[in-house]
């Protein structure tokens, strides 16, 4: 049994410029998400379910869960001294740390620290997102907005934290993806799946069917798809949705899968956000053998442009994701 931070150590050779910084804001991030994992397992019991009242910038309710998870990272991030800034689903601009420490950091993070909340109050999983970068303004200097505005191919790590029935720490440095149980007698994570990989096939698809007809035609012929019945291709596949980016990626990831977030009619460029949401589950996808696209390219390779900017996202079993890009490319002429 090694725990997450003697892995960190004993992988550190393996990272770019291995000089512990990273190693360290790793462990800053476990630390954090040790004290949102409590109070998520206490949730019912105080008063933080529920919503502040307050939106974020997207105009989306803001879940008390939401707001303690952002400053417990944010604070966590700030007092280890190994990032200069961060960005986050429930920050409308950047937040540059200005101490000693931290100006002369080299990384940057940016996060959604709870996606899903509103499955708080319902007692469903929920997770923490997070994507590391190298800073490219000078050390010694307050970030800038170039900092995050880089495309997802320049990650230096990602990750996630799903609060299910176990507690799970998802994450790579490039080297493969590597997952960590919570021993919750101990508050300690223990390395329990090593070198995780997507199955190249599989048999759940993840979407809300509730947009179908706002679905692109590529869509829903690939729903279609799905659904028939073809027992040498073990058609129908099964619908697993249960609203929350974390716990369907997580499942898929084990079992083989597919996760859709389109572009519908209503919300041109579909939900999920390309820097906090998007970029970290298309790293963790690829270094796990799968496929992560907006239909037609490759997520990490979207050059950003705003920090809320919105993407369509399919990711997982990559003959899963092949077939659906296939059916977009031949019904895209339909949409234009
Ligand atoms: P919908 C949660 O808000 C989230 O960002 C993802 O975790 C989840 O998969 C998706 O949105 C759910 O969105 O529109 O299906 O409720």
């Amino acid at each position: 049994m090694i725990t997450l931070g003697e892995y960190i150590i004993k992988k550190q050779h393996e990272l770019p410029n291995a000089s512990g910084e990273l190693s360290s804001l790793l462990g800053a991030i476990k630390l954090a998400t040790k004290v949102v994992n409590r109070e998520i397992n206490k949730a019912g019991l105080v008063d933080i379910i529920g919503s502040t009242g307050l939106e974020n910038v997207q105009g989306e309710t803001q879940q008390k869960l939401d707001l303690f998870a952002n400053e417990k990272f944010k604070a966590a991030l700030e007092a280890r001294g190994e990032v200069c800034g961060i960005a986050s689903e429930e920050e409308d601009d950047y937040v540059s740390f200005n101490s000693k420490n931290s100006i002369n950091s080299k990384y940057v993070v940016l996060m959604d620290p709870l996606d899903g909340s509103s499955n708080i109050d319902v007692n469903v999983s929920v997770g923490t997102i997070f994507s590391i970068y190298r800073r490219i303004s000078p050390v010694g200097e307050p970030a800038t907005l170039e900092d995050f505005l880089q495309p997802g191919n320049k990650q230096v790590a990602a990750g996630y934290v799903v609060y299910g029935s176990s507690t799970m720490l998802v994450y790579t440095t490039g080297n493969g993806v590597h997952g960590f149980t919570m021993d919750p007698s101990l508050g300690t994570f223990y390395l329990s799946h090593e070198s995780m990989k997507f199955p190249e096939d599989g048999v759940i698809y993840s979407i809300n069917e509730g947009n179908y007809l706002k679905f692109p035609q590529g869509v829903k012929k690939y729903l279609k798809y799905c659904q028939e019945i073809d027992s040498a291709t073990k058609r129908p596949y099964t619908s697993r949705y249960i609203g929350s980016l974390v716990s369907d990626f997580h499942r898929n990831l084990l079992k083989g899968g597919i996760y859709i977030y389109p572009s519908t009619a209503s919300a041109p460029k579909g939900k999920l956000r390309l820097l906090y949401e998007c970029n970290p589950m298309a790293m963790l996808t690829e270094q796990a053998g799968g496929v992560a696209s907006d239909g037609f390219k490759r997520i990490l390779d979207i050059p950003p442009t705003e920090l809320h900017q919105r993407v369509p996202f399919f990711c997982g079993s990559k003959n899963m994701v092949s077939d659906v890009e296939a059916m977009m490319r031949e019904y895209s002429s339909d949409e234009e």
